[in-house]
């Protein structure tokens, strides 16, 4: 039975790729910061099924630790303080879980199991103010805000270790990807979650920030796949994961809006405080590498998973409208 650790299993892709080694069998070690209060809500279908780790991304005991407990195949680091718009506010926690911390789980994985196969969470916010486009696994970086200042290095020390001290060592660099597993302030569920409250009537209007950004969004759970696919290639690599299609904040409105009968314009409110100081204006991949070495595809387009995503959060906050103590959440 091969054995997989995970940093960030409780976030969105954790929770994914958690599911995903389950079902191929893997023995799954999850590691899990200590917090005041319950957070399993992504994997609390699977969470008898994980092998629960205490430990922190900025504490490398606590990461040595859970690489001798787990003794995995393969190490799967997800786990970094994630939404760019926190890290203006919060730039030295961000490059220390973000950037720094890379190196912690690194430095781990090459004194316990050096042969253990790594995986980083690189991402397209690397290539922030774009130089070409689409962009590829040899497009120059040019981060746009800390976060992507702290992936550049997380991408660039992984490779250094696998240049150094060979170890199997890959960088995603994964254009964003949603699902209903998404954190709430990430703008394609800010927009699904605010679409059901107001078709529900909870919500009267949404504050919005740049509504002509443009990204590459995809289905979070196809992109696990493509994480999984890299670690058992003969050679580590790097590759970029995209969908190739590109949509405006406004068309992921459009869609949200309209697909239960409503017009965007007549709620959406432009709110200075959700423009950022900068701003990535687009993020286009292309992915042919993944496509012709790996072998991947796409799944679920554009659409498709905002309708997703609308259908699950009108699910939720029902549910909530139901719960006898009538606590709900009014945003
Ligand atoms: P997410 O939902 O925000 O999950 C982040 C995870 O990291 C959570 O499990 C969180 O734990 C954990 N974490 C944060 N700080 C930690 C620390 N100090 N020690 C241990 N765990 C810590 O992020 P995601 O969307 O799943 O993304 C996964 C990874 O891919 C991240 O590295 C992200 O930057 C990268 N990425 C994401 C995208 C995307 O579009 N989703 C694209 C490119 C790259 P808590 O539950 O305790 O907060
Ligand atoms: O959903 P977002 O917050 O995602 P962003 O900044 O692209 O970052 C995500 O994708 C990266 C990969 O490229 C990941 F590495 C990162 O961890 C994260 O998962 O914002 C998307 C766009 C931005 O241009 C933002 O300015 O939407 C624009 N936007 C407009 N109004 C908004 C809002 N974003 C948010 N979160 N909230 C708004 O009200």
């Amino acid at each position: 039975m091969k054995r997989a650790l995970i940093t960030g299993v409780t976030g969105q892709d954790g929770s994914y790729l958690a599911e995903l080694l389950l079902e191929k069998g893997y023995k799954v070690y999850g590691l899990r910061r200590r917090t005041s209060t319950p957070n399993y809500e992504n994997v609390e279908h699977i969470k008898d099924q994980i092998e629960w780790i205490s430990g922190d991304l900025t504490d490398l005991a606590s990461l040595i630790e859970a690489v001798r407990i787990s003794n995995p195949d393969e190490v799967y680091n997800l786990a970094a303080q994630s939404f760019v718009a926190a890290s203006w506010p919060q730039p030295l926690v961000t490059g220390q879980i973000t950037a720094l911390s890379v190196t912690n789980m690194l430095e781990a994985v090459r004194i316990i199991k050096p042969d253990a196969k790594f995986y980083q969470a690189s991402s397209s916010e690397m290539f922030g103010k774009v130089v070409e486009t689409p962009q590829k696994e040899t497009t120059p970086f040019y981060p746009r805000s800390p976060y992507g200042v702290a992936k550049v290095y997380g991408h660039w020390i992984t490779v250094n270790y696998r240049e150094s001290f060979n170890m199997f060592a890959c960088s995603g660099i994964l254009f964003n990807h949603e699902s209903p597993r998404r954190g709430v302030e990430f703008v394609t569920r800010k927009v699904t979650d605010a679409v059901a409250r107001i078709k529900l009537g909870l919500q009267k209007e949404l504050r919005m920030g740049n509504l002509d950004a443009l990204r590459d969004w995809g289905f979070a759970g196809d992109y696990v796949k493509a994480m999984w696919l890299m670690l058992q290639q003969d050679e580590p690599d790097d590759y970029v994961i995209s969908t190739g299609e590109i949509h405006s904040v406004k068309e992921l409105l459009e869609v949200s809006f309209s697909y239960v009968g409503l017009d965007y314009k007549d709620y959406v409110v432009i709110d200075p405080e959700f423009v950022r100081p900068a701003e990535v204006d687009l993020l286009l991949g292309d992915c042919t590498k993944a496509k012709e070495k790996l072998g991947w595809k796409l799944e679920v387009g554009f659409e498709k998973l905002i309708h997703l995503m609308v259908d699950c959060d009108i699910k939720k906050v029902l549910s909530e409208m139901e719960r006898p103590s009538g606590l709900i959440a009014l945003k």
